[in-house]
């Protein structure tokens, strides 16, 4: 699919398309006139009332009033966690029937289209924190079935820190800015998470994704995406299966450089969020593949861990992943906040053939997102904002209440009645009534938790141990930089005892980092998730030997495509270029989806050798190699001299080798790469691609983005700091 390049989008002149689009932007409002909230024309939007040209304001004036109230309540209380977010609408296609294991109808009948809504977001930080933050990523999907709205509200890790919700304040209260200073936003590295996370070993597992990179995505359409919990399946038979689902991205997974990460926070705190925007805006339409790990109920306790755990995964060794369906996005909101803002999530919502299980996690989240938007949206109508409302229409007897939107007509909200002739009414099984799976439960009413839960590293080190090496290279600085700017040593040292129970190089090489010694390992960690009248002794977390020791769907490195879709691509130029060697690398990467944008010393036109005019996109000034996947630099003597001469163009290519990036030169602007840094032979590697025949050059660079990066290059190279 060809994408717009930036340059078309942007240039003074808008495109016809472009005016149409804006037309449809204000169309609502075309040919209005401006009036007040109830209707009244206003003459004068400029000017309050007044006692006089230069005197007072007066109280009378309605109109001022009105607008400035409206304005002081703008804002509504931000989500508690994943305050941070960004949305989009699209579509979900599946590719066979899954009649077989569930009556849902949008995962029955192949010719429906379902309409979506995507959030995503990150946990810790505030609305107006950097997307780059390392953190969790949200990745709520909503589902608008002619059965009603299903959401599934997951993450891009398919575990969580927690067995049990009523632990989920806590942990949230440990990760937020600590509360005496409120630093710092949107970042785990700091005293109280890691107390917390130290003193709670069921978090190992997660712990080790989150200092993985996938806590750093390079956008958000290069994530998986996991519904966590286990839920239950259940057929017109009323046959019941156990379920866990996964998002795969059709463009792979893949994250940018820690240090790069923290780069982009301050060159764009808005990375992902514009990236998902463009790409949609630009027609290169995010697409994920639906896929299911389905049990069958007799296998309920098959396995060496419990699938109530919401930290434990179910390796897809044991339980292949099958692809049932398609996700596209492909229409960006028209109002961020009537859409992104005021959507409200909820496990509750369901339709028939999905049901719950009994995970203690999932449990407590039916009663959170209920009561959280009770607040945020001040009232219980929110389901009847446009962007909550199902496709189908609704009627019951609830009445009343804050900011109803619905003018419900009748005399009759409660049933039985006669009045009304007893509607709106029960449905029937068959005809689509929701109706519970039965499952049996015979128990005491205790607080507890299960024998079956107590196994915390074996999924940890098997998370480790799947990974390629330059991703537990990653892993080992992620946790010697977030320990690094923890304070307390003892808290290091108690995390340094966790880690020895995954992997005990793993802890090593954090302890060198921290120059400390792994303390000797405790027998068991401490371990607080029971409550005050257990004996300790007899519930420590036991070690389970599994039986899978790599799992290569825990690697991203195993995702690569074929492809060069949407990744963005600088050229560094300057009056003088060859106008050949820019066009050859910019068609063939625009062939095959990659987006150009010349950077340049100035904004405005470059003229090359033969008096063609190039348009700038961007200058070394404002932005970055961060902001790119890849750098190239064509020849032209004037033009090279000048790139050679700009000292943020030279930061641009030594930053873009130190994050690993591909970085091609036309021979003839070798000159330039001796101005870098890693211009040394030693350093070069495969990444680096020098050619005087441009066609060979773009067909080099190219196979060489698809790579996305060379992370080897940090283990054999020296990369400054
Ligand atoms: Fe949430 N979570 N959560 N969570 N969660 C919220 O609901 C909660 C958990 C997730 O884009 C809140 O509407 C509890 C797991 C996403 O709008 C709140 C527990 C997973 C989003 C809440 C969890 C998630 C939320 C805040 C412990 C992955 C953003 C605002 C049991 C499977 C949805 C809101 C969006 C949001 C509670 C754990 C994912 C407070 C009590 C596990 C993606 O209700």
């Amino acid at each position: 699919m060809a994408v717009k390049k930036k340059s078309e989008k942007e240039s003074v002149e808008p495109t016809n398309e472009k005016r149409a689009k804006l037309e449809a932007y204000t169309d609502d409002a075309q040919g209005q006139p401006l009036r007040t909230n109830t209707g009244a024309a206003i003459n004068d939007d400029q000017n309050t009332l007044k006692a006089g040209e230069r005197g007072p304001s007066l109280l009378e004036d309605f109109i001022f009033r009105e607008k400035i109230m409206h304005f002081d309540h703008e804002r509504i209380p931000e989500r508690v966690v994943h305050a941070r977010g960004s949305g989009a609408h699209g579509v979900f296609k599946l590719y066979e029937s899954l009649s077989e294991f569930t009556k849902a109808g949008f995962l029955n009948d192949t010719e429906i289209e379902t309409p979506v809504f995507v959030r995503f977001s990150t946990v810790a930080g505030s609305r107006g924190s950097t997307d780059l933050a390392r953190d969790v990523r949200g990745f709520a999907v909503r589902f608008y079935t002619q059965e009603g709205n299903f959401d599934l509200v997951g993450n891009n890790m398919p575990v969580f820190f927690i067995q049990d919700a009523i632990k989920f304040p806590d942990l949230i209260h440990a990760v937020k800015p600590e509360p005496d200073n409120e630093i710092p936003q949107a970042a785990s590295a700091h005293d109280t998470f890691w107390d917390f996370i130290s003193l709670t070993p069921e978090s190992a597992h997660m712990i080790m994704w989150l200092m993985s990179d996938r806590a750093i995505p390079r956008s958000l359409r290069m994530m998986e995406g996991f519904g966590v919990h286990t839920f239950r399946l259940v057929n017109a038979q009323g046959v019941a299966s156990f379920v866990k689902f996964h998002w795969k991205p059709l463009l792979g997974v893949h994250a940018v450089a820690w240090d790069e990460a923290q780069n982009i926070s301050g060159k764009d705190p808005d990375f992902h969020r514009r990236d998902l925007w463009d790409c949609i805006e630009s027609g290169a339409f995010p697409e994920w593949e639906l896929g299911v790990q389905i049990v069958p109920e007799e296998d309920e306790f098959k396995y060496d861990f419990d699938l109530l755990d919401s930290t434990k995964i179910i390796p897809e060794e044991l339980v292949p992943v099958q692809r049932i369906g398609k996700l596209t996005l492909n229409r960006n909101p028209d109002n961020f906040f009537a859409e992104t803002e005021q959507i409200a999530f909820h496990l509750g919502h369901i339709v028939p053939g999905i049901d719950f299980t009994n995970d203690p996690l999932l449990q407590g989240r039916l009663f959170s997102y209920t009561d959280t938007q009770l607040l945020r949206l001040g009232g219980p109508n929110f389901h009847q904002l446009p962007i909550n409302k199902p496709i189908v229409p609704v009627y019951n007897n609830q009445r009343d209440g804050f900011s109803r939107q619905n003018i419900d007509s009748g005399k009759t909200s409660y049933s039985p009645n006669s009045l009304g002739n007893n509607y709106p009414s029960q449905v029937k099984k068959a005809d689509g009534g929701y109706t519970s799976y039965p499952e049996r439960i015979d128990a005491r009413k205790v607080r507890a938790r299960s024998d079956s839960f107590r196994d915390h590293f074996s999924q940890a080190r098997l998370f480790f141990n799947s990974q390629s090496d330059p991703e537990k290279d990653h892993i080992v600085q992620a946790f010697s930089f977030e320990l690094g700017k923890v304070k307390t040593i003892a808290v290091r040292e108690r995390m340094l005892g966790i880690l020895s129970l995954v992997d005990k190089g793993l802890a090593a090489q954090v302890a060198v980092a921290l120059g400390l010694n792994v303390p000797r390992p405790p027998e068991q960690p401490v371990n607080h998730i029971f409550g005050a009248d257990t004996d300790p002794a007899a519930v420590q977390p036991v070690q389970v030997d599994s039986s899978i020791k790599k799992s290569a769907a825990l690697s991203m490195a195993g995702t690569i495509k074929d492809s060069i879709q949407t990744r963005k691509i600088a050229i560094l130029a300057a009056d003088g270029v060859d106008e050949k060697a820019v066009a050859a690398v910019k068609n063939a990467i625009e062939a095959e989806g990659g987006v150009v944008e010349i950077v340049s010393s100035r904004l405005g036109f470059i003229t090359g050798i033969n008096d063609q005019k190039i348009q700038v996109d961007d200058t070394t000034l404002t932005t970055a190699s961060v902001l790119f996947d890849a750098v190239y630099v064509p020849g032209g003597s004037n033009s090279i001299a000048d790139v050679e001469a700009d000292a943020n163009a030279i930061h641009f290519l030594n930053e873009a080798f130190k994050h690993c990036k591909p970085i091609a030169f036309d021979l003839r602007a070798v000159q330039v790469l001796e101005a870098t840094y890693f211009s040394k032979k030693a350093t070069l590697d495969e990444g680096v691609i020098i050619d005087e025949n441009l066609s060979k050059l773009a067909e080099r660079f190219i196979a060489a983005i698809k790579l996305h990066r060379f992370w080897e290059r940090e283990r054999s190279r020296k990369i400054p700091a």
